[in-house]
């Protein structure tokens, strides 16, 4: 006891934007495996999560978010957390792992703005129930 690792991160949430967001992302998270704690702040579109790195990894974190239907980007250069624990870094491994997340993470950014597939569903939302489009634009992104 006492003497699991912990390391702290804190991620850029994307797509929260209702109250029940929110609390979706946090569940999200704290259903994750080595996941301690997590805390996301709505208007800051941030997450804060202290995790043991031994079972959680920041990919998987962003990968549970995402299963809940939000996206999330990692902080870029981390400078001083990653001197904090460079043993952690220094494996070339990771470092490719952590490339590879951020190519990912741009291709998605990149992706989602033109968003044809929303687009798409958008129209049909659109066509099949207009009254939810006269609703304040806070209420739900359609997701709930
Ligand atoms: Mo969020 Mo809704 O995806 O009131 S907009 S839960």
């Amino acid at each position: 006891m006492g003497t699991a690792a912990r390391e702290s991160l804190t991620l850029s949430v994307l797509g929260m934007t209702c109250a029940s967001c929110q609390h979706h992302v946090e569940e999200a998270l704290r259903s994750t495996a080595g996941v301690e704690s997590a805390h996301v702040d709505l208007i800051a579109h941030r997450a804060s999560i202290v995790f043991d790195p031994a079972i959680a990894t920041p990919a998987a974190l962003v990968q549970a978010i995402r299963n809940a239907g939000y996206d999330a980007v990692l902080p870029r250069a981390d400078a001083s957390s990653a001197e904090a624990s460079s043993n952690v870094l220094t494996d070339g491994a990771e470092w490719k792992a952590l490339a590879t997340l951020a190519a990912g993470a741009a291709a998605m950014l990149l992706a989602m703005p033109l968003g044809t597939e929303m687009g798409a569903l958008d129209h049909d939302l659109m066509r099949l129930m207009p009254w939810l489009y006269v609703l304040p634009t806070s209420f739900c992104a359609g997701f709930c």
